[in-house]
């Protein structure tokens, strides 16, 4: 007999909401495969085949070990036939021809640059790549006109494609508070997302904030920007009120997974190293006009020469660390960019993406879960909900259509425990 046949007689649910998924699995060489098919599936508007793939990688995920031959995965759930093409290629040579292909394709290399850009979907990315535009410096060199969210995007192309850190995350914690608690004291606010299920790192940082008398956090966003913009923490925001209200489809028929909660997409200007030290203004640069410019590496394109030292951090007159850029490749050791200003010299101070959710009280549970993740997560809860228990979940309500009622919940355990599923905590659910 072969080792590791025990596999096979373990039995997998199907759904992914049913498993604990941690975030250090056991099949990275077949999940980073399966994941390269599902982002190309993605950038080429193919939800379908996407999700497929995702459900494929995230069953990987969660097994208790490393699978080594083809004859471990039967009777495993969520594996259709393409994917388990793949993986049997994978565990016979190593690599996938297809993988191989996709990530050498231009398609796919400009369709995940232009993609890198903050406020720039599929849609708009593939128009672009048609038009001959592969990179973040074609785009700026075809004279597009831009809204304000790409123009952001685009200027601080560099750093927000930079990981944020856990101690980044901490910082821009602390600034939130102190503007939350500044606005409207009593508050509460949860760091959730990926940093929430256990991320070191994160492409963005995200908060849920909450008061909770009932009634009180409404219009809170409003004030809160204000006085973030107020002290010079925001480089670009975006902000909606809540809509839930007025919508006419109510919580069981979320028109979207869009939520309708006040809410705010953002830049903020983090003036902490990557070890969340906050660093003196004194080693700041003004330019002429006062403000501090950064210079985005845009003239260099080609990811994989992207990197290099930054001379400038070699001076001894700052304690900084010394800042290595390295953009479009995953093996990042990188910490954050010390930018340059035009007249050079190191800049003190790094752009960073931001959620901020506002919730009712009554409904913070629901949020909370909706805004930890992953998504694969979520929309295998939502799955199982309708098709399992006959319910729709949203982060706002959870309703049960047998029963034509709302269930409440005052905590996640709650919710699981309407759906009829085991509790599974945020860490156990990297899907
Ligand atoms: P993201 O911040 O996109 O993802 P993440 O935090 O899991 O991973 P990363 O480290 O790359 O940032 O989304 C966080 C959660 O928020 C995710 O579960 C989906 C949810 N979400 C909504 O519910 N509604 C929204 O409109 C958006 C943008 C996200
Ligand atoms: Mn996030
Ligand atoms: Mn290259
Ligand atoms: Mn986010």
């Amino acid at each position: 007999e072969k080792p590791g046949l025990e596999l096979a007689v373990v039995s997998v649910p199907s759904y992914a909401c049913q498993r604990h998924t941690p975030l250090l699995h056991h099949n990275t060489t077949l999940t980073d495969a399966l994941s390269i098919l599902a982002e190309n599936a993605e950038l080429g508007e193919n939800e379908g085949r996407g999700v497929a793939f995702r459900r494929a990688a995230a069953l990987l995920k969660s097994l208790p070990q490393e699978v080594r031959g083809a004859e471990q995965l039967r009777g495993l759930p969520c594996l259709g036939e393409h994917s388990l093409r793949v993986i049997k290629e994978v565990l016979e040579d190593g690599v996938s021809h297809e993988v191989e292909t996709t990530t050498h394709s231009e398609q796919f290399k400009a369709m995940k640059a232009l993609t890198g850009i903050f406020g720039v979907g599929a849609k708009t990315a593939d128009r672009w790549f048609r038009e001959g535009i592969h990179t973040p410096s074609d785009l700026q060199r075809s004279g597009h006109t831009l809204n304000r969210a790409q123009r952001a995007g685009l200027q601080y192309y560099d750093e927000l494609n930079l990981p944020v850190t856990k101690p980044e995350a901490v910082a821009i914690g602390q600034i939130v508070e102190r503007a939350v608690h500044a606005v409207l004291p009593g508050a509460e606010i949860t760091l959730i997302g990926g940093f929430r299920r256990g991320k070191q790192t994160g492409h963005d940082v995200d908060f849920l904030i909450t008061h909770p008398d009932e009634g009180r956090e409404e219009g809170l966003m409003r004030k809160v920007v204000s006085w973030l913009e107020a002290q010079g923490f925001l480089l670009y925001q975006k902000t909606t009120g809540n809509s839930y209200l007025e919508s006419k489809e109510g919580p069981a028929r979320p028109a979207s997974n869009m939520d309708r909660f006040e809410r705010c997409f953002s830049i903020f200007r983090l003036r902490t190293d990557n070890e969340g030290r906050e660093i003196q203004t004194g080693t700041e640069i003004q330019t002429g006009d006062g403000s501090q410019t950064y210079s985005p590496t845009l003239t260099n394109t080609d990811p994989h020469t992207h990197s290099d030292t930054h001379p400038h951090t070699k001076t001894d007159s700052h304690p900084l660390p010394q800042t290595l850029v390295v953009v479009g490749d995953h093996a990042q050791k990188v910490s954050w960019v010390l930018g340059h200003s035009q007249c050079s010299g190191p800049r003190s101070w790094r752009a960073v993406r931001v959620d901020l959710v506002v919730s009712p009280y009554s409904q913070f549970a629901f949020a909370l879960l909706g805004w930890t993740g992953s998504k694969l997560f979520e929309r295998e809860l939502r799955r199982w909900a309708v098709h399992e228990k006959a319910m729709t979940l949203s982060s706002h309500a959870l309703y049960d259509r047998k029963r034509t009622q709302y269930l409440r919940a005052s905590s996640e355990e709650e919710i699981f425990a309407h759906l009829g599923l085991e509790y599974i905590p945020p860490c156990d659910r990297n899907a």
